[in-house]
């Protein structure tokens, strides 16, 4: 760094040049701490990362008075080079959280818990959304507000636990929605509101 610096110079400014150089390292490090905590601000306000996998978009809806269950849904991508497998969630919203899938059986849309859990292919994303995998918050403690979130925490077979917030959108919500929020309230996917 300093080889083009005059030999004379070189041996006059040695302490302020050393110290100038601790200080540049200082310097960097600042900037490379500051730089960490940018980018995890940037992850935190949509994704959150555990080991391999970063989950985003947890969401789930408001519900009508007296509704003892609500659905939760979100994307976990894995990028790593294993399968991970969501096997609990937990809230304090509700006495218990399944892991549901929902499918098409006679003509009906069912719905089952999937005692194995679900699993996050290596290199790949699994989807929970409306009219397929989607959390179950069954029994309750009392109804979701729309634009009131609430906490809930999975956990993975390899990556372990992680702390969710999920946005409540309207009665009705068919997605998650933009980031700005904008309810839109559909009457075509009641038939898929777990
Ligand atoms: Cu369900």
């Amino acid at each position: 760094m300093s080889s083009f610096l005059p030999r004379r110079a070189w041996s006059a400014s040695a302490p302020l040049y050393l110290f100038r150089s601790l200080e540049e390292k200082l310097g960097l490090v600042a900037l490379a701490i500051g730089m960490i905590f940018a980018s995890a601000q940037t992850v935190l306000a949509h994704d959150t990362t555990v080991e391999s996998l970063t989950v985003s978009q947890p969401w789930s809806r408001a519900t009508p008075g007296g509704a003892k269950v609500a659905s939760g849904y979100l994307v976990i991508r894995n990028t790593g080079d294993q399968p991970d497998r969501l096997i609990a969630a937990t809230s304090g919203i509700s006495g218990r959280t399944e892991i549901h899938e929902m499918a098409v059986k006679d003509g009906v849309m069912t719905m089952r818990p999937l005692a194995d859990g679900l699993t996050v292919p290596a290199k790949g994303e699994i989807v929970l959304k409306p009219g397929s995998y989607h959390l179950m918050f069954v029994d309750l403690k009392s109804g979701l507000q729309e634009g009131e979130p609430f906490q809930a925490q999975l956990t993975f077979e390899k990556a372990g636990s992680v702390a969710l917030t999920f946005d409540v959108r309207a009665i009705g919500a068919s997605d998650a929605g933009d980031p700005a929020g904008h309810g839109t309230s559909t009457g075509h996917v009641k038939s898929t509101r777990h």
